[in-house]
Order: structure tokens, then C-alpha cells, then sequence
């Protein structure tokens, strides 16, 4: 394997989706570069030439740049998986994992963006603002109702796109907590991915960093 760069902050959850992947692919030998975000590092232009874009995660393999946590999880399995597990090849399956992954991006990550960035940005702690919460809440129903038909976000087999989403309800989840019994199937599964023997090694860390930063700046 050529030396592997991920630019990374644990706080992200994009980031830790990653992070899990290359957990459960057991890959070694990944260089890891620590981007400092309440630093607005991203921002930096040295940062600018590696991501133009400017948002983390970015895995370097070589010559190839990739900026986006579900482009880098699905080339991880493709390139260095033993097996196809968690991206199958099956045109069908691998249909509906792009789907809920782009489900993430646009609805359920999109949503809780504009709410952290809100929270971080204000110089006061706030309330949390019910209007920008509402297009969570939504997506938070859309994946209820999704998954009456399943066992995984995208099929009944765990795959990439369950890390992703699972990262973000973990981070949104501090904001706006599922409800129990309006989203039991939602709870189940999140209980069911937190048992995957990586998830906690992977996920909490950056997840506590999150919840002291709230602690000062979101009110209850
Ligand atoms: N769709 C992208 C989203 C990446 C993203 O928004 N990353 C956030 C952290 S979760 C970031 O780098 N924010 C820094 C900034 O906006 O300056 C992905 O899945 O990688």
C-alpha cells in the first residue's frame, strides 16, 4: 500500500466515518494530519491547495486527492477491502448505499450543519433555533420511515453508508435527541452500530470534544 494521508479533525463527524471504514477494513499504515478546526485551519491556503474546497476529511493516496468522506469510504473498500462487504459490487446495492449517502449529504448532514455552525458561530451560548432545526427533524422522520424496510439504513447488511449516517445522528443527536418512541427503529439501529466493536474506539473521543463545546455554547 502507497502511504495513505488522511486530513483529519475528530470532532468531524464526516471524518470518523472515515475513520470507521478504515476500522473495519483493518488498515494500517495510514497517515493521519491533524486539521485543527475551531483554528479555521481549512481555511488556510495551504489547506486550499490540497482541498479547494476547503472541508476535511481529504484522503491522499499518491497522486489522488479526495475531498468527500463517502467518495473516500467507498474507494477505501474498492481499492484496499479484502472483500466487498461494506460497498458490495452489485449494481443494486451499491444503488442504495449511494442513495442514504447522498441522503446524508443533502438532508440529514446539510440539516445539522447549518445548526452547528450556527451554535459555534454565536459569541453568546443560545438556545437551539427551532426553525433551522426543523429541516433535521424532517430527515430525522425520513430515516424512521426508512427504515421499516430494513435492518441497515441502506439493506439488511451494514455498509459504508450506515458509518456516515451514524456519525452525524451521533453528533445532531446532542442537539435534537431522537424521540423515543416516534423514532424506536432509528434508536434500535443506532444501539445495534454502537456495538460494532470499533464504533465507540472510533467515534467517541472526537464525540466528547463535541459535547464540552456544547456545553458552553448551547443552552437547555
Ligand atoms: N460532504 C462532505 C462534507 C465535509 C464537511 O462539511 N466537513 C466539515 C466537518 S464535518 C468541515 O470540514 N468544516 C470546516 C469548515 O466548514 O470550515 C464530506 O462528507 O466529507
Amino acid at each position: 500500500m502507497a502511504t495513505l494521508k488522511l486530513y483529519a479533525a475528530e470532532v468531524s463527524p464526516c471524518v470518523r466515518s472515515v475513520l470507521l471504514t478504515i476500522e473495519a477494513l483493518n488498515l494500517e499504515n495510514i497517515q493521519i494530519v491533524p486539521v485543527d478546526l475551531f483554528q479555521g485551519e481549512t481555511n488556510s491556503s495551504d489547506f486550499r491547495k490540497i482541498n479547494p474546497i476547503g472541508k476535511v476529511p481529504v484522503l491522499t493516496d499518491g497522486q489522488l486527492t479526495i475531498w468527500d468522506s463517502h467518495a473516500i469510504n467507498a474507494y477505501l473498500v474498492d481499492k484496499y477491502g479484502t472483500n466487498d462487504n461494506l460497498y458490495p459490487k452489485s449494481p443494486e446495492k451499491r444503488a442504495s448505499i449511494n442513495s442514504m449517502n447522498h441522503f446524508d449529504t443533502g438532508r440529514l448532514f446539510a440539516a445539522h450543519d447549518v445548526i452547528i455552525k450556527s451554535i459555534l458561530s454565536s459569541p453568546e451560548p443560545k438556545l437551539l433555533d427551532q426553525e433551522l432545526a426543523k429541516p433535521l427533524a424532517e430527515a430525522y422522520d425520513l430515516l424512521e420511515t426508512i427504515l421499516t424496510t430494513r435492518l441497515y439504513v441502506a439493506g439488511n447488511q451494514l455498509s459504508i453508508a450506515d458509518f456516515s449516517i451514524a456519525t452525524t445522528l451521533s453528533q445532531s443527536q446532542n442537539y435534537l435527541p431522537l424521540i423515543p418512541g416516534k423514532h424506536e427503529r432509528i434508536l434500535a439501529w443506532y444501539r445495534k452500530m454502537t456495538t460494532l466493536p470499533y464504533f465507540g474506539k472510533v467515534n467517541d473521543n472526537g464525540l466528547n470534544k463535541v459535547k464540552e463545546v456544547l456545553k458552553e455554547k448551547l443552552m437547555r
